[in-house]
């Protein structure tokens, strides 16, 4: 039976708008697209690109030259942003250690503004322990009410049962709610504190990590010359079982969100099977890749953009950084990799750092203290957490650093 022309034209429509939204949905960067045709591309990287001589990235570069970045001046070169720290008051020892590392290589230069966050108030100690290690202002806040508990819609006993299932794939701290609410926060609330406002860049600092290398240039100026989102240092694989479904969500809201996708996205990065194929199975179809966000240099315009407010809206409604163990930092990369142009993400090479058990160790006369091109310390099976390789391969490091490569 032929079917009235209204109802085949609707068909039609629907397979059009069905294939559309596929392709949308699987849209890859090509080759030359991903990271630019100036981005250097590194097929499996024979050798780690640590090892040859990192120089500045080239000129111009914001740098001190007179008082222009004194704590006290008023119209200083400094641009909106700030250096921050979600911290416990128990763990002020290891926030002095980062102060001091990163006060030595670069913030006593700039003396950009401190600001740390608690769910609890800081103590007098904490106060007067922290100044006591920058010229620069210090902010301490606490954090809202509403952005650290644990939204009304997750069940307290379903995610008790869900930690013991955790738990029995040696998922870390699966029981320790305060985890789950840190990264939570993490991922879409801090950049809604009111004392962040009126900033637009952040570099945010943990506890306890090291920092090696000189750095004599503006970096949040860098980011807005350049025209950068998001710096990263450290490129990791997450444990698959942290994450069965983080893929699953993903892939629905982009099924009713596909124009939020950047043409020149990572989508190959996020989605590689190749080198750990057994990960990607796992996660349903993610590579769990993802930059180290204890680390992260970034502009907070792209969390509060409409793309990034809708998809972590709609992960906090499914529940997984409570029912699994969603990280802010496999969150925070996936709508990275999805929804910015790869070339506005930032490697940054010359920033020698480490957070437990992970470095990024730069040639350079300018670092002291971390052993070029040592990616871990510990046992050798880390060597394969380093998903730099499938960064380098599908995006490529910024062509900022082809200026070393002839060195
Ligand atoms: N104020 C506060 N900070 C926290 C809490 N849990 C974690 N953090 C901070 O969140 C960051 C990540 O926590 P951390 O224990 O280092 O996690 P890991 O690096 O994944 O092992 C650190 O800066 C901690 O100080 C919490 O309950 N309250
Ligand atoms: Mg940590």
């Amino acid at each position: 039976m032929a079917l009235p022309p209204a109802v085949r034209l609707m068909a039609i429509g629907t397979m059009l708008v069905f294939s559309f939204l596929c392709i949308q949905i699987y849209r890859a960067p090509s080759s030359l697209s991903a990271g630019g045709k100036h981005a250097i591309k590194i097929k499996d990287m024979p050798r780690d690109p640590n090892l040859d001589p990192t120089l500045e990235p080239p000129e111009p570069l914001h740098r001190v030259s007179g008082n222009n970045y004194a704590p006290d001046n008023a119209n200083s070169n400094r641009i909106n942003a700030t250096i921050l720290s979600l911290v416990r008051n128990e763990e002020l020892p290891g926030i002095l250690q980062s102060m001091r590392d990163l006060e030595r290589t670069w913030n006593h230069k700039f003396n950009y503004p401190w600001t740390f966050f608690n769910d609890v108030p800081f103590t007098e100690e904490f106060k007067k322990a922290t100044r006591a290690m920058t010229k620069a202002d210090i902010r301490y806040e606490l954090i809202p009410n509403e952005h650290w508990e644990v939204p009304s819609w997750i069940n307290r006993d379903l995610f008790r049962e869900s930690a013991d299932i955790l738990k029995e794939h040696d998922v870390q701290y699966a029981h320790m709610l305060s985890y789950h609410q840190m990264c939570r926060w993490n991922s879409g609330l801090f950049y809604k504190h009111p004392a962040l406002k009126d900033m637009q860049y952040y570099w945010r600092v943990e506890p306890k990590v090291h920092f090696f290398c000189d750095v004599d240039y503006d970096v949040f100026r860098f980011m807005q010359d350049r025209n950068k989102t998001y710096g990263f240092t450290i490129n990791l694989y997450d444990s698959p079982q942290s994450v069965p479904t983080l893929w699953t969500e993903t892939i629905k809201f982009l099924a009713s969100n596909s124009h939020y996708q950047h043409p020149d996205n990572a989508m190959k990065w996020l989605t590689d099977k190749e080198r750990r194929p057994e990960h990607t199975q796992e996660a349903n179809g993610y590579s769990t890749c993802h930059f180290w966000s204890n680390f992260e240099i970034a502009d907070m315009n792209f969390w509060r953009s409409s793309a990034y407010e809708e998809y972590f809206e709609h992960l906090d409604r499914a529940g997984g950084f409570f029912y699994e163990r969603w990280g802010d930092a496999p969150v925070h990369s996936i709508a990275l990799g999805l929804f910015e142009d790869a070339r506005k993400i930032h490697w940054f090479k010359d920033i020698g750092y480490q957070h437990i058990p992970f470095f990024n160790c730069p040639n350079s006369p300018k670092c002291r203290g971390c052993v070029t091109g040592r990616f871990y310390d510990g046992d050798a099976t880390l060597a394969k957490e380093d998903c730099r390789p499938n960064w380098f391969k599908y995006v490529g490091m910024s062509p900022e650093w082809a200026v070393s490569k002839d060195d």
